[in-house]
């Protein structure tokens, strides 16, 4: 029998986490033969309300799910994790600056890149979902200098989700029509999701949809606005599809993706695309024997370089802000 894989979510009390636990815990994380062992982090204050996720678990009787940890300490929580998810986070409260949700983000993902660092296990892989994602995934690796710069991602996979899905609708064709769909940039309203380079059945994404005021009056904006049209329907921030998405991005990142497509991620630049080296910023990417690299060789238009441009640069102002701040 395998080794049960230690996987890590944070904030594991909160929405996502309890869309998210179940799903690890039934084997779609990382497959159906992969015994995991869960750790959950929360602030004291919500240790109470995860030890009632866990019992419902344990009520669950899966098979894959060979034990349950819950604390409130950090170096606790990610000794030995292989896989880190980084849920829990400081929302943007009323009144608050910029530089107060940097800093209050900071206090949280600066230890916890510490004790990954500490305790981790040698092929650890995170995730960070919490928002502002990429920034946080920044303070976190720069905290911890002995994990591969590489293993720390952020999760821009439910922004690829919703276009695909929004395309698939407006050309009335199904999501598994679509190939090499990408978003580029920040998981924030300025991310630009790609139809320039996407396929539909062979054919150009954008030259499917020939509809450039479409593209970017409806579908750019709807994609990047998602996020507040669900709490504006549902009352309460999108929590099942961006566990979903965290699973999705693991999944692929642990098992590959499909021959002849890609998926996005947000990973640390090489530098590729003029997307300065370090930031940690949405790609095309692909995943063979679990590591993954970006598509090269991509050809970009003006409109899009724009874009992207754009988006990079919104991701230069965090990281210099996060700077300033004294958190990297
Ligand atoms: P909730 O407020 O329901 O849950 C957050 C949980 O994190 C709470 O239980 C809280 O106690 C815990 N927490 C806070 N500080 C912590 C710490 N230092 N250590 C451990 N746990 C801590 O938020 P939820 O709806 O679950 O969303 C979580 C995060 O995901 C938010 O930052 C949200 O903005 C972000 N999202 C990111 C998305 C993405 O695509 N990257 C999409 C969905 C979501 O908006």
């Amino acid at each position: 029998t395998r080794t049960p894989v230690n996987v890590t979510v944070t904030g594991a009390a909160g929405q996502i986490g309890y869309a998210l636990l179940f799903r690890i815990a039934s084997g779609h994380l990382l497959g159906p033969d992969v015994p995991v062992r869960l750790r959950l982090l929360e602030i004291p204050q919500a240790v109470k309300a995860a030890e009632g996720t866990a019992m419902e678990l344990d009520d669950c009787a899966f098979p894959l799910l060979s034990g349950i940890d819950i604390t409130d300490d950090a170096k606790t929580a990610f000794d030995g994790v292989n896989v880190a998810l980084l849920v829990g986070a400081r929302p943007r409260t009323k009144g608050m600056e910029r530089g107060d949700l940097l800093e209050a983000n900071g206090g949280i993902f600066k230890p916890q890149g510490e004790a990954i660092n500490a305790g981790a296990a040698d092929d650890v892989r995170v995730l960070v979902v919490g928002n502002p994602a990429n920034t946080n995934a920044l303070i976190a690796q720069q905290h911890a200098p002995d994990v591969p710069a590489e293993r720390f991602t952020a999760m821009t996979r439910l922004d690829h989700n919703r276009a695909l899905s929004q395309l698939a609708k407006k050309l009335g064709v199904s999501v598994t029509d679509i190939k090499k769909l990408t978003i580029w940039g920040n998981h924030s309203a300025t991310q630009y999701p790609d139809l320039f380079r996407a396929e539909v059945n062979g054919q150009v994404a954008a030259e499917a949809v020939n509809d450039q005021a479409w593209l970017e009056n409806e579908f750019i904006p709807t994609v990047a606005k998602r996020g507040a049209a669900i709490i504006e329907a549902r009352g309460a921030s999108s929590a099942a599809s961006a566990a979903n998405a965290a699973i999705d991005h693991v999944y692929d990142w642990v098992n590959g993706t499909a021959e002849g497509d890609w998926v996005s991620m947000a990973i640390p630049s090489d530098g590729s695309y003029g997307v300065p080296e370090g930031l940690i910023s949405s790609f095309p990417v692909t995943v063979t024997d679990g590591e993954y690299s970006i598509v090269q060789g991509l050809e970009i238009d003006e409109f899009s370089r724009a874009r992207i441009d754009a988006s990079v640069a919104e991701l230069v102002e965090e990281r210099d802000a996060v700077k300033a701040l004294g958190l990297i």
